[in-house]
């Protein structure tokens, strides 16, 4: 009797042993929209202490949020949405402009500089678990890092 209360005991605690990977993300910033204006990036640094994926983003700033790369090709910016960024553990991966970022599509009303943006940020690990990150993101003037395209042209 004892030792299935004993293997209750234990496997209940190994399931407690099973941590989540820990993922940070610090400095999120999206960049502001000027007029006409209806989609912008949204940027950050993303840490975890296990392997894990970016999978998804949303924000109640617009329905439509999607995570996407941009890549130069033949001398052109281009973006691409894409299913998933790794971001390995131990290591910090930048989503910034001219790479990785979080897309905001059919902005309805302007982000203005100064403005917080709420990002939910939906993580998958090699085994399947979801977590999920929840973010205010700073709005930050269009030229918060020059050189950098403005998000206009789209190429999915
Ligand atoms: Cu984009």
């Amino acid at each position: 009797m004892k030792s299935i209360v004993q293997s209750i005991a234990i496997a209940a605690s190994l399931f407690a042993g099973v941590a989540h990977a820990d993922i940070t993300v610090t400095d999120a910033w999206v960049r502001a929209t000027v007029a006409q204006q209806t989609a912008t990036g949204a940027f950050m640094r993303i840490s975890t202490t296990e392997d894990t994926t970016l999978v998804a983003a949303s924000s109640p700033a617009t329905p439509l949020v999607e995570v996407h790369e941009m890549t130069m090709k033949g001398g052109v910016m281009r973006m691409r949405k894409v299913d998933a960024v790794a971001v390995p553990a131990g290591e910090t991966v930048e989503l910034k402009p001219g790479g990785f970022h979080v897309m905001l599509l059919d902005l309805k009303q302007p982000v203005n500089e100064g403005d917080t943006v709420a990002l939910k940020l939906v993580f998958r690990d090699s085994k399947g678990r979801m977590d999920v990150r929840e973010v205010k993101a700073e709005v930050r003037a269009l030229n918060a890092a020059a050189g950098a395209p403005a998000h206009g042209e789209h190429h999915h």
